[in-house]
């Protein structure tokens, strides 16, 4: 469309540009399922997925088709009025996933915010918590977003740094420590544990197993409520529906985001039963864009295609796959792939080898991003060392096989030693 070279649009993106981000230097023109291509017409499988976004695969017929239907007719009606497809987007939603309601929102931060206030609420009119005392525990090293809230809830100072003051009535704890959180339930002013089931950011981090149930039984002991961030777990990724379900563990509270639009547009949601929902009166909470009649459409078109392709079940043996094929002739530096489903992640030792000695494990991870995207595969660090992997939940077997095979290549050609 506009004609430029990767260069001449990565300059205009510096010049005219917030300079947020520190992306990885190629130009993406296209998507179609498991590939994306740079303007240069280069093709690459993409193994991040938009941080789990295009579950679905990029620009899934089914998806575009319900958009390109309902931006002909009807986009936007605010809540100020009924829509004739709200109603019938949230029957659908709750019946599928065991909920009384659901509070429709935009971006994963803003649904994470809803659950945030939601907790609080029903933290005073329900349990009966001092007013201004109620307190949300959560882990360390969690990520749910760039919002004042989600900041402060944050122990990463590349997220935190520079941004105080913070909200108060948060309290961090290690993650998968359940002693820890028993200490720290002991606070009648506690609302609310607000977790993600696998924590991606901090670079696709997997609990014990059963640590779930026993969230799940201390909350419940407590009279805390469970909230699970599923906004990069949910939704097919892990090889299942829910990250949760991997332990049929049902949240009080559950966050949904990205893939709940298949990478189209912003759609998220924040769903529970009506002891807690109903805590929020109207006029208390909303949003302008929450709940769109295209959103609606769209987030329908991508849970249905998650439930009739089998794409929970497609991730749970692709990622086997993944898995099997790295730890095969495990690469020296490769020090563990760890993940459920298709979220997985490689972690990379400090590899000392003569004339390859590197600064930092992260500028090793980063090298070796280059050389996959050289190759023709995009994923990129999360912290440093952590490489995570992420393709579209559509991927076939020979796909990953050759994803593998370019990853085991690409270290080979940057650490140089045969692998
Ligand atoms: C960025 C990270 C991933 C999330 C979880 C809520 C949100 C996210 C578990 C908020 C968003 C995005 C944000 C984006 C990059 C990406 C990311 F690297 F930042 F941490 F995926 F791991 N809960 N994650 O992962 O959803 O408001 O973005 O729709 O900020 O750079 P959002």
């Amino acid at each position: 469309m506009s004609g430029l070279t990767s260069q001449q649009i990565i300059s205009l993106e510096e010049k005219y540009g917030a300079h947020n981000y520190h992306q990885l230097p190629v130009v993406l023109a296209k998507g179609k399922g498991v590939h994306v291509w740079d303007v240069e017409g280069k093709q690459y499988l993409d193994f991040l997925s938009s941080y789990s976004a295009v579950n679905q695969g990029h620009c899934h017929p089914r998806i575009i088709k319900a958009m390109q239907d309902q931006a002909e007719i009807l986009t936007l009606t605010s809540r100020a009025f009924h829509s004739n497809l709200l109603g019938v987007y949230m029957e659908y939603i709750t019946t599928l996933l065991g909920y009384d309601k659901v509070l429709p929102m935009n971006t994963g931060v803003e649904a994470g915010e809803t659950a945030f206030k939601l907790a609080r609420r029903w933290g005073y009119d329900v349990k009966g918590i001092e007013k201004d005392k109620a307190i949300i525990i959560v882990p360390e090293h969690n990520f749910w977003g760039r919002s004042m809230a989600a900041i402060s809830s944050s122990t990463d100072p590349s997220s935190y740094g520079g941004f105080g003051p913070f909200l108060p009535g948060i309290i961090k704890i290690p993650y998968n420590n359940i002693t820890a959180l028993e200490e720290a339930l002991q606070d009648k002013n506690v609302a609310a544990f607000m977790m993600e089931p696998i924590q991606g950011e901090a670079g696709v981090v997997v609990p014990d197993e059963g640590y779930l149930t026993k969230v799940r039984a201390l909350c419940t002991k407590y009279n805390v409520l469970m909230v699970a961030d599923e906004v990069q777990t949910g939704i097919g990724r892990t090889g299942k529906m829910m990250a949760c379900d991997h332990e049929n563990v049902k949240p009080d509270i559950l966050i949904l985001g990205k893939a709940l639009s298949g990478g189209t547009m912003p759609v998220s949601a924040v769903l529970a039963n009506d002891d807690i929902m109903l805590v929020i009166k109207p006029g208390e909470h909303g949003s302008t864009f929450g709940g769109n009649p295209l959103a609606c459409r769209v987030a329908i078109a991508s849970l249905q295609v998650i439930v009739e392709e089998k794409l929970a079940e497609n991730a749970a043996k692709m990622g086997e796959v993944f898995r099997n094929e790295l730890n095969k002739n495990k690469m020296p530096i490769m020090e563990l792939v760890r993940g459920k489903g298709l979220l997985n992640a490689i972690v990379i030792k400090t590899h000392e080898s003569g004339e390859h000695n590197w600064n930092t494990p992260g500028e090793l991870a980063w090298n070796i991003c280059l050389k996959m995207r050289d190759n023709g595969l995009l994923a990129k660090p999360t912290h440093g060392n952590i490489i995570r992997f992420a393709p579209p939940l559509i991927i076939n077997e020979a796909q990953i096989k050759e994803a593998v095979n370019i990853i085991k290549t690409s270290v080979e050609q940057v650490v140089g030693v045969a692998i």
